[in-house]
């Protein structure tokens, strides 16, 4: 059994955060770790409040785990604060962790700050680095390379800004209106310093909670099976599609991804 962890906050939704990627963890058949950054306090209708977890104690979760048990792959979402930020790139240099994939989270879908721009900053001075895959979206990925993505040409070269900060690998999820051809499609982009791939999928409109929250699990569980990031991107944006399909409104709100 390989044995992959999810660093990031709690959303009692479900529908993001660690319970989401321990859903997906256990769906794609890899044992699930979780050590908690934040709590957060939310519904489906948006983020109430965020309460950090206080470094210390996210030290402590992560050292006490491993001391124990081995991880095959790590994964990072919301990790709030600049001194977190810090604990996890330290751990994750201690431990030699070379399967690292980040979620760079910043804002929530709701307009909720999760993790501030200090913190933002340390990422890519101390964690990038670090890590095999960083999974931006579209607004994250204008936001880390500072180049404000509106075309084809806009978005590979914000790729090759954010892979010159470090990651092996870079994919922007979810891209969808750079070309006529692809109405009607969802595209990750991958750029590992060679060519920009495509990988594209149908594109389901509406409002969804978590989708990079399970996308970067998945691609995370897939990375520990199978090593290949390509590969694991291509798998993840298949269990995308399966969630997509079955996805539910449990409140009022969003809806979450069947997973
Ligand atoms: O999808 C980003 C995200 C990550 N982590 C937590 C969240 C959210 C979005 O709301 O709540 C805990």
């Amino acid at each position: 059994m390989r044995n992959v962890l999810s660093i990031g906050g709690s959303d009692p939704t479900s529908g993001a955060g660690i319970q989401a990627d321990l859903k997906v963890f256990h769906s794609i058949g890899v044992y699930g770790l979780s050590v908690i950054t934040a709590v957060t306090s939310q519904n489906t209708t948006g983020v109430r409040d965020v309460t950090p977890i206080p470094p210390g104690v996210v030290r402590s979760q992560l050292y006490t785990l491993t001391e124990d048990i081995p991880l095959h792959a790590v994964k990072t979402g919301m990790l709030c604060s600049s001194e977190i930020v810090e604990v996890v790139s330290a751990f994750v240099r201690e431990q030699g962790i070379r399967d690292l994939v980040v979620d760079p989270v910043h804002i929530s879908t709701s307009g909720q700050m999760l993790t501030d721009s200090v913190a933002m900053e340390k990422i890519v001075s101390n964690l990038l680095p670090l890590s095999r895959v960083v999974t931006p979206n579209v607004n994250e990925a204008s936001y880390l390379s500072g180049i404000s993505i509106t075309d084809h040409d806009s978005l590979y070269r914000a790729a090759r800004r954010i892979r010159s900060l470090g990651a092996d690998v870079v994919i922007i999820t979810g891209g969808h209106y750079y070309k006529e051809s692809m109405e009607g499609l969802s595209v990750d982009y991958y750029y590992d310093g060679e060519e920009l791939q495509e990988i594209s999928s149908r594109r389901y409109d509406g409002e969804f909670h978590g989708t990079g929250c399970v996308y970067s699990a998945a691609l995370t569980a897939y990375l520990s099976l199978s090593g290949s990031v390509l590969e694991s991107a291509r798998r993840a944006r298949l269990f995308m599609d399966k969630a997509f399909q079955s996805a539910l409104s449990p409140g009022r709100g969003m809806a979450v991804l069947g997973v």
